[in-house]
């Protein structure tokens, strides 16, 4: 029984701990290998201080088994006779306090670099990120004219070389965006902007999530940054624009997609935009509590949908992009009807309090979602990868 119990343990310790430093790195999401350089910052002052830690901690353990050891009792000693008793020693209060304030002096001046560091704007663009109930929404004002060029959900492009600002926002409770391999933190709170810097020195998709419990679908709420070299970020800019061009060309009079537009028109228009065509549910009236839906002019160059937690194109099992024969992306229309017709089914979402989308199983028939995933098909073109 002792043996068998021992052996179990041999066994659950070193699994428990397995599962205790999971949480560093949980697949996608790892905080231990920054590519941008505030993430470097910030792991070089985790390091550091962790490393101080690490010598405090061995100094302290190696000085209490010493003293344990030297000055333990032995038994030809007399229980009754006592060693000198002596109140107060200069020299060893002085270095125990010293030492430990000189490390913690360094430590706090090191930080606070690091956070004025971190907190300063760069010369480079300013992207809007805003978090809502359940997913977020980046737009991008190329020109500086105040109105947004491009605005898109789920996935965040940048390029490379370049330091990003963001502006976060949060259209209705406090959210908290953190891609780990590029940044830190950030909270996204009601009627505040937080400023917060994003950079990466190589292109790559890196996954995020919001760090905040914001409700229900918290933990469905995921984005990610597509970083691109300057060349196919110009390539990805120029194919945001034409997909807002592209909206509003005149469907195939008697084609499936124009028969989705139709209904698109009647069921989804009342909180989706798409630029140029459906405006409106511009300008914060959409039938929801936050006030906007992610707007759907380019769909279909997002790798991902409904706060990043289905993929828009079909992978296969080490998360590579399947394609048809002619090298296309194989888009995931299985998932993608599936949302039409039942969204909450596939994100727990509270649409009797206007919290995400509706379930339309009731109101669409087979025919009509066929329909209007060959219209949502037609939304901006393929995505820009790495
Ligand atoms: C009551 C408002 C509302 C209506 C009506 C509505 N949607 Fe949505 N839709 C949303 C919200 C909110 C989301 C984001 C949900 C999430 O990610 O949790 C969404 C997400 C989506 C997405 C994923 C977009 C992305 O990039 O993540 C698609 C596609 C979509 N809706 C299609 C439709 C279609 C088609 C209709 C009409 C049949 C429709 N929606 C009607 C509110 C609505
Ligand atoms: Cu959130």
């Amino acid at each position: 029984m002792g043996a068998r119990f021992a052996r179990r343990w041999r066994l659950a310790v070193p699994a428990l701990l397995g599962v205790l430093l999971a949480g560093c790195a949980t697949g996608r999401l790892d905080a231990t290998k920054p590519i941008g350089e505030e993430a470097r910052d910030i792991d070089g002052l985790m390091r550091l201080s962790g490393w101080m830690a690490v010598g405090v901690g061995i100094f302290v353990a190696a000085a209490v088994v010493t003293i344990i050891v030297k000055f333990r009792a032995k038994p030809t000693d007399d229980p009754d006779d006592l060693p000198p008793q002596i109140h107060g020693n200069r020299k060893a209060e002085l270095t125990w306090t010293l030492i430990p304030t000189a490390m913690l002096v360094f430590l706090t001046i090191y930080t606070l670099g690091t956070v004025f560091d971190l907190a300063r704007a760069s010369d480079g663009p300013t992207i809007k990120v805003e978090g809502q109930q359940w997913w977020w929404q980046f737009s991008y004002d190329l020109d500086g004219d105040g109105n947004d060029d491009i605005v898109t959900a789920n996935d965040l492009v940048i390029q490379t070389g370049e330091k990003v600002n963001l502006e976060i926002h949060s259209n209705d409770v406090i959210h908290s965006f953190w891609i780990p391999q590029l940044n830190g933190k950030k909270d996204a709170v009601p009627g505040r902007v937080h400023h917060w810097l994003i950079s990466s020195d190589e292109p790559g998709i890196f996954y995020g999530e919001c760090v905040e419990f914001c409700g229900l679908s918290h933990a469905n709420m995921q984005m990610r940054t597509i970083v691109l070299t300057p060349d196919d970020y110009k390539r990805w800019e120029q194919e945001q624009l034409a997909g807002k061009e592209a909206a509003q060309e005149a469907l195939v009079e008697g084609s499936a997609a124009a028969a989705g537009a139709a209904l698109f028109e009647t069921h989804c228009i009342s909180c989706h935009v798409v630029d140029g065509v459906y405006e409106s549910a511009a300008g914060g009236n959409a039938n929801l509590l936050a006030g906007i839906a992610p707007n759907l002019t380019n769909l279909m160059s997002r790798t991902a949908f409904a706060g990043a937690l289905y993929e828009t194109y079909q992978t296969g099992p080490g998360g590579e992009y399947l394609r048809n024969p002619d090298g296309s992306l194989k888009v995931n229309v299985a998932e993608l009807r599936e949302w039409v017709r039942n969204a909450p089914d596939m994100k727990p979402a509270r649409a009797d309090n206007q919290q995400g989308m509706l379930d339309f199983s009731e109101v669409l028939t087979d025919q009509d979602l066929d329909n209007l995933v060959e219209y949502l098909k037609t939304l901006g073109s393929p995505p820009v990868l790495p």
